[in-house]
């Protein structure tokens, strides 16, 4: 076991172009505001806020560039902040820390998982906890909206493959879990099936348990890589625990089970040194209630992080 805890760096990411809302941009104030630092010095973790990346904001992108790229709605500027994203979070790995990135919308783990992947000799594997699938394509969305996409484009799918920044996948779709999935678009459905992608739907917790069910997710995200990214999309969770989301589906998870997977997630950590990212997104402040959202959101990356109750 590692006796040492975590050192961790905070990297706040207040993207909102990925998403059919304004709000998510707030995600990293309201979760300071919520007191990770302390929820993180708890979890004994050694940490440090290296601020908010400097992103582009929907009021002055220029329509030019809204009309440039298709389907997917300002994927050229995301792209942008994807690569900015994927340095800090490369260096934060490289000078020994856990980049912690607080969205913004799902579209900033694209940033999380290349950086991550980006000096990984043998990859990275990803859990990716959300209600979502969030693998859709830019030719398969039917929002258009990239936070929809995320996945996808970590696994260089569909027009991802002639993306730039997309073009090496960051993960093998063999050491990609979904845990707690519950609504799929019909072309992302397909998608999914037909990939090596792992999926644990709501249908597989009722039924086996959070805890099997992580148990499982770790075996196979882990499997012959150097370490993995955990993606935590806050709809995840049931909207009667976080009210501030953007697309909140009936019938998530509870408090307690979100918990007990992080915890988890934890634990293997301390056994075996797995955990080399994570993000917390999709946090949206206009949308919550008294920053409960935020709240949960500071929590669950602690436990993530190693906070133990004894
Ligand atoms: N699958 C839908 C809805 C959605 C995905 N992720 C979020 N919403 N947050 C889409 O737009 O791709
Ligand atoms: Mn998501
Ligand atoms: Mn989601």
């Amino acid at each position: 076991d590692r006796t040492t805890s975590r050192s961790v760096r905070v990297l706040g990411a207040p993207l909102d172009l990925g998403a059919n809302r304004r709000g998510v941009d707030m995600g990293p104030s309201a979760i300071r505001y919520a007191d990770i630092e302390a929820e993180l010095a708890a979890a004994g973790v050694d940490c440090t806020d290296a601020g908010d990346l400097d992103v582009p904001r929907l009021e002055t992108s220029s329509a030019a560039s809204r009309e440039s790229t298709g389907n997917a709605k300002y994927l050229d500027e995301i792209g942008r902040v994807t690569e900015t994203l994927a340095t800090e979070v490369a260096g934060t790995i490289d000078d020994g820390a856990v980049p912690l990135v607080l969205g913004g919308d799902h579209a900033v783990a694209m940033g999380s998982m290349f950086g991550a992947a980006r000096n990984a000799e043998d990859g990275i594997g990803v859990i990716w906890f959300d209600a979502h699938g969030d693998y859709n394509t830019p030719e398969t969305s039917p929002s258009g909206n990239v936070h929809g996409m995320p996945l996808a484009a970590a696994h260089g799918r569909g027009e991802f493959a002639d993306v730039e920044w997309a073009e090496t996948p960051a993960v093998s779709e063999e050491n990609t879990v979904l845990v707690g999935i519950r609504s799929l678009d019909n072309e992302e459905r397909a998608a999914l099936r037909e990939s090596e992608a792992t999926v644990f739907t709501m249908r597989e917790i009722d039924e086996r348990g959070i805890t099997a069910v992580v148990e499982d997710a770790l075996e196979i995200a882990t499997d012959g890589v150097d370490g993995i990214h955990v993606s935590l999309d806050l709809d995840w969770l049931d909207p009667t625990v976080v009210p501030g989301v953007g697309t909140p589906v009936r019938g998530g998870v509870n408090y307690r089970e979100a918990h007990a997977a992080l915890e988890l997630v934890a634990e293997r950590d301390r056994e075996a040194d797995l955990l080399r990212s994570i993000d917390v997104v999709e946090v949206n402040p206009i949308l919550d209630r008294d920053n409960r959202t935020a709240e949960v959101a500071a929590e669950l990356a602690a436990s993530a992080c190693g906070k133990r109750i004894l």
